[in-house]
């Protein structure tokens, strides 16, 4: 069974909670929830790593024993630590982490003094009145415990877009090894791009209308190595449960109908709904077989044939939310959308001179094998002291090795950046002097996520103001599940940016990918430009440049309007401020 990062992540995690509710170590258990931290965003699979032979130290955050415990994992689908710390404490404890307020101190004391182990077990204990008389909980404590456990009971699971990848790719691969399989597409929210995705959706074509050919695919998918529970399985669809939770609907459809159900099944469902009510105004049915007039089938081999027979051109998947696009479509105004190979620079990336990974070096080489003519280098500043932000000495330091980094390579060049802290009066961490030296600027949140609207608003508006601000990184500070937004005015700081003459990021971190596609619209009406930019901590992080191109896209943004698809002249010119 292949292992992917997110079942790392998922072991990693539920070691260090483990370790936590035996009160191990406070350095090893961080150390735990890091590995868990830096595998999950990684954008290439760990095991191919391992396979290849790689040395995994090389990944931030991992040293030797990590590195050790992920290769176990990679070839054993096991690591003994975890099986061990399994043994010493209950099967289902780690699920009443998940709980919102229960972290493993309380788990631990419920735990421990009442004997909780299971979350069905603590909604009993909580209705009964028992866990307020514990030592540091109290009646309001239970209470919101008691909520809690019902919110969770309700809550549907979905996942990063980057950890979909992984389970789609391998399971995508397996079906279309199957001998007689012909086309594999992952429909679904997944290839509309959506930053979470709640289930996959699989389409699969095979040898012409065989009902043989068809049980054997289903048969092949239900005994798919990775596979939980299966739900239903018939001749042409079946939906089961991999093991991490994901669920998958697969359908197999004949070639002459692959367009039509590839629109069904894409989505979204209110675009799928608009289309079939234009279709009825021309007298046609729409459905997952293709497009009909009475009993004639007219169209459904392709997607192109399916919207050319209601009268528009192809919409692309991005942009299926009913949102504006079918009226676009119609009047011909439909956006030619932004493409990774468009991108010619990236506008924030770290090195280890902060909490980044690699040397600026590495990172430049990697960045121009990728196909980009220059890169940022924005290490956090000073006020950032868990990533070791650079003071104005060692910020200068970095800027002449960069100059003289400059005269050496060939076909790329790095820009001299920081990663500033806006603080929270909007002044800057660092003095205008150190900015001064610099190509770009790149201010950012870090703190005091909690600010009222207003006052977290004119802190950034503030910031634009600082005649070296270039551009304002991930501008809702989001973390995707788990941190909402800040609560800011986006519309203002918009207007703002193209006042101050400054600009906004797409980052593309897969956790982050904010802007959100409205912000993105909105900018693009304002006529901002936004950058999309990897964010990368280490070379491995360049990937997540096409999920942040996706959140662009769905942004519906065109190459003109992303700063970075500029070639280097171009944008220094845009990048001096002169304001
Ligand atoms: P998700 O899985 O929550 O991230 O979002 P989707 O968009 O993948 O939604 P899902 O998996 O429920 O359904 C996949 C596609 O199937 C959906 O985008 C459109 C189509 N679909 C599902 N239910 C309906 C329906 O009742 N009517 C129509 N027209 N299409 C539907
Ligand atoms: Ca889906
Ligand atoms: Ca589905």
């Amino acid at each position: 069974m292949p292992v992917h990062n997110a079942d790392i992540t998922a072991i990693f995690t539920e070691i260090a909670d483990l370790l936590e509710i035996e009160g191990a170590n406070t350095f090893r258990i961080r150390a735990y929830r890091n590995a868990a931290r830096i595998l999950g965003d990684l954008p290439q699979e760990a095991r191919v790593l391992v396979e290849r032979g790689d040395d995994l130290t090389r990944l931030p955050g991992i040293g030797a024993d990590l590195a050790g415990k992920i290769s176990e994992i990679v070839t054993t689908g096991h690591c003994s630590l975890l099986d061990r710390l399994r043994r010493e404490l209950p099967p289902a404890i780690t699920e009443l982490l998940k709980i919102p307020g229960l972290g493993p101190k309380r788990v631990k004391a419920l735990y421990h003094d009442l004997d909780v182990q299971t979350v069905e077990q603590l909604q009993r204990a909580a209705q009964d009145g028992r866990i307020r008389a514990l030592h540091g909980f109290g009646a309001k404590t239970e209470q919101n415990i008691l909520q809690a456990v019902q919110a969770h009971a309700s809550q549907s699971r979905r996942f990063k877009l980057t950890t979909a990848a992984q389970y789609a790719e391998a399971l995508r691969a397996f079906l279309q090894a199957i001998p007689g399989v012909q086309q594999v597409t992952v429909a679904g929210s997944f290839r509309r791009m959506r930053e979470t995705v709640g289930d996959l959706d699989i389409l699969v074509t095979a040898a012409p209308d065989s009902i043989v050919m068809h049980s054997t695919v289903m048969q092949r998918f239900t005994s798919y190595d990775e596979v939980a529970e299966v739900f239903s399985a018939g001749e042409t669809r079946a939906i089961i449960l991999l093991k991490c939770g994901m669920q998958v609907d697969l359908r197999v459809v004949a070639q002459q109908s692959y367009g039509a159900a590839l629109h069904y099944f894409t989505g979204s469902k209110s675009h799928n709904i608009a289309i079939r009510r234009i279709a009825q105004q021309l007298g046609l049915k729409v459905n997952e077989y293709g497009v009909f007039r009475g009993a004639k089938r007219i169209a459904g081999d392709s997607e192109e044939s399916v919207y050319s027979a209601v009268g528009l051109p192809f919409i692309p998947p991005e942009l299926r939310e009913d949102r504006g696009e079918i009226e676009a479509a119609r009047g011909g105004r439909l956006p030619k959308l932004v493409e990774l190979s468009d991108l010619k620079g990236d506008l924030h990336a770290h090195t280890k001179a902060s909490d980044g990974h690699d040397s600026l070096r590495d990172m430049a080489l990697v960045a121009k094998a990728l196909g980009l003519e220059y890169l940022a280098i924005t290490d956090h500043s000073r006020r950032l002291t868990v990533a070791h932000g650079l003071d104005p000495l060692q910020l200068a330091r970095q800027c002449d090795e960069i100059d003289q980094l400059n005269t050496k390579l060939d076909g790329i060049t790095l820009l001299k950046g920081i990663e500033v802290d806006i603080l929270e009066d909007g002044s800057l961490d660092l003095p205008d002097g150190v900015l001064a030296r610099l190509d770009l600027v790149v201010g950012a949140v870090h703190s005091r996520f909690g600010l009222s609207r207003a006052k977290q608003t004119e802190r950034i508006l503030r910031a634009m103001d600082h005649p070296h601000f270039t551009l304002l990184a991930h501008p809702s500070g989001r973390l995707i599940e788990q941190r909402e937004p800040y609560d800011v005015d986006m519309l203002r700081i918009i207007r703002h940016a193209k006042q101050r003459g400054c600009y906004l990021e797409l980052n593309a971190h897969p956790e982050r990918l904010d802007l959100l596609d409205s912000h993105c619209q909105s900018a693009k009406e304002e006529g901002v430009l936004v950058s999309i930019n990897s964010d990368a901590h280490s070379t491995f992080d360049f990937a997540n440049l096409k999920y942040g191109v996706g959140q662009a896209r769905r942004g519906w943004l065109e190459k003109a309007d992303v700063l970075n698809t500029r070639s280097l002249a171009a944008l220094r010119k845009l990048i001096k401020r002169t304001m």
